[in-house]
């Protein structure tokens, strides 16, 4: 420094001061930007257990928009985060921490992934950089979370937060949506970084080519016998309308899955029912007289509605992908872009043939309402499950939602409870998960405070997430949780008695649901008759709060109408 003349001396130390301010003004921990990168994704919840691994990204939590909404397990906070993103198209967040609490997401991220529903899982990881206790509780969850999410990465410098969340969130969105996971070590969570956030650029969904459009009309056009199937991808998107003014102008009827349900109201002069089975249904008199089906968004992820033969019908998979090809699925055409345009092209370039004579169709029609209307009267106690759709369907608008948890009762459901709009029956057809019923009711009703929700469970689903009663009165949710009671994994032993085995090893001891309903602030019931569980569900609605119903069923009829009935039945109309 001898040399240098005293004003150098000071500029280079008023300029080493200065970029030291100007570096402190751009830099922030990881963690803060983290919470940024999401508030930049339009996040509003995150639903999770935070460990001692996340305290930094809770603590730049505190004062973010984003709302933690706490639960009692990380596979309900799962469960919410994808009923979020099923239900908003919008990537639900989900947070827990390392080991333990990412392995309790592993389900809910194959429900989100298997199902179509853009998830953001995000977890913890103990310091990369410098171990702190060895590999106590350290599991390679990003390698675990890999073949059930569409991206599984660990951040690995907090300079990479901006990109990777941005990626992320584009991937869990993109069709077919699904899970993703972030990985965020504690170290990393803590340094500090100078990274900058990516502005949210969407993009339109591609349109099918025309090329494939006119196939697409030439072969409804030459079919004698043509029908119309709507599956989940349906759902996903507002489709609802332009499948209407497809259906109007063809006189063309249809049928939905369970994942299709409502898109079209199922009050449609049109409309067959829903697919609850593959095969053997009365629906299917209808769809194996058909030549062609018109496959509106459903995808072999879901429970296949019908089963493809070589010399069979034919089938245009119309959807915002191409087909996964199987055994039993294989079409034909593949119309490949948004559904609703796609449909809204055939429908524009469609004429309608003068000949088609749709009479059969008709008939397959009455005959389906009226084996499904049955038992809607039936006043039997314990309940069926028949008369339990047609009490709830009685009590509820055609905008409210019921979720339904796993059991035998969801066949029921989806044969029997008419949909009036898209998303009003919240069932899971894809995974097929038990526990899901109670944390996707919480959801829908965070998300739809104007609408009565309703989770329907088996006794076995519903204990499987039952602490979650606690998070919904925390959160003073109005909720309806109906608990079927028949002491059984009554599913199980329905396709026990169908397979020819004698009943075993599938019945339990329930807890007393009143009393362990009022253990969590909730009110129980008990119901005694079908008018006394209709009075109950009104008196719930009117009262608000969390109302737990422990209602008796009667499955005595699963197997003679389900396995027995059906298949025995003609289609001689
Ligand atoms: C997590 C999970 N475990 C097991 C199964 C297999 N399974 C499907 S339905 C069912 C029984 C459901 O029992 P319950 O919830 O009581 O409904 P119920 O059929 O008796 O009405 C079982 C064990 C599953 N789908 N998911
Ligand atoms: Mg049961």
């Amino acid at each position: 420094m001898s040399g240098e003349k005293p004003g150098t001396w000071l500029k280079l130390i008023a300029g080493s001061f200065l970029s030291k301010e100007s570096k402190q003004e751009n830099t922030m921990k990881s963690s803060d930007l983290m919470v940024k990168a999401l508030e930049n994704e339009g996040v509003e919840y995150i639903f999770g257990i935070p460990g001692e691994e996340n305290l930094d990204f809770l603590d730049s939590r505190r004062g973010s928009s984003i709302q933690l909404v706490l639960t009692r397990h990380e596979q309900a906070a799962g469960f919410m985060a994808a009923t979020y993103g099923r239900l908003t198209g919008k990537p639900g967040v989900c947070l827990s921490t390392l080991g333990p609490g990412a392995t309790n997401f592993v389900t809910a991220a194959a429900y989100a992934q298997v199902g179509g529903m853009p998830m953001v899982v995000l977890a913890g990881q103990k310091p990369i950089r410098k171990s702190k206790q060895g590999r106590v509780q350290i599991v390679d969850v990003v390698g675990l979370m890999r073949p059930i999410t569409k991206y599984s990465e660990q951040v690995v410098d907090g300079n990479n937060i901006p990109s990777m969340v941005r990626d992320a969130f584009r991937v869990a969105i993109e069709e077919r949506p699904g899970a993703v996971y972030i990985e965020l070590p504690e170290d990393i969570a803590a340094e500090e970084t100078e990274a900058e956030l990516f502005d949210v650029v969407g993009h339109g969904r591609p349109d099918a080519n025309q090329k494939a459009i006119e196939q697409a009309v030439a072969m409804i056009e030459a079919a004698q016998n043509p029908l119309l199937l709507i599956g989940a991808g349906a759902n996903r998107k507002a489709t609802g309308q332009a499948l209407q003014e497809f259906v109007e102008k063809t006189g063309i009827y249809f049928f939905d899955t369970q994942l299709g349900k409502g898109v079209i109201d199922e009050q449609h002069e049109r409309f067959l029912g829903t697919a609850a089975l593959s095969s053997h249904d009365f629906l299917h008199c209808a769809i194996d007289r058909a030549d062609l089906i018109i496959n509106g968004g459903h995808d072999g992820m879901e429970m296949s509605p019908l089963f493809m033969e070589k010399e069979g019908r034919k089938v245009i998979h119309v959807n915002f992908f191409a087909a996964h090809v199987d055994d039993v699925y294989f079409p034909q055409l593949n119309v490949v872009g948004d559904i609703s345009r796609s449909v809204q092209g055939i429908t524009e370039k469609i004429s309608i043939s003068k000949d088609r004579d749709f009479a059969w169709f008709a008939r397959v029609k009455n005959e389906v309402d009226s084996h499904l209307t049955r038992y809607f009267e039936d006043d039997r106690f314990p309940l069926l499950p028949q008369r339990l759709v047609s009490i709830l369907r009685s009590q509820l608008a055609r905008e409210d939602i019921v979720t339904l948890d796993n059991g035998v009762y969801k066949i029921w459901f989806a044969r029997n409870y008419k949909c009036h709009e898209a998303n009003t029956l919240l069932l899971d057809n894809a995974l097929a998960t038990m526990g899901a019923g109670l944390p996707s009711a919480m959801a829908a009703k965070l998300l739809n405070p104007d609408k009565k929700v309703v989770a329907v469970n088996g006794d076995g689903g519903f204990m499987m997430n039952s602490q979650e009663l606690e998070t919904a009165g925390r959160l003073k949710l109005d909720l309806v949780v109906i608990i079927l009671n028949d002491g059984a994994y009554g599913m199980i032993k329905w396709k026990q008695e169908g397979m020819g085995f004698e009943n075993f090893g599938l019945d339990y001891n329930n807890p007393d649901f009143v009393s362990y309903a009022e253990s969590f602030g909730a009110t129980g019931h008990r119901a005694e008759s079908a008018a006394d569980f209709q009075n109950i569900l009104i008196e719930s609605f009117a009262a608000g709060g969390v109302h737990v119903i422990d209602l008796p069923v009667d499955y005595s009829l699963n197997h003679s109408i389900l396995n027995v009935l059906i298949k025995e039945s003609s289609c001689d109309l």
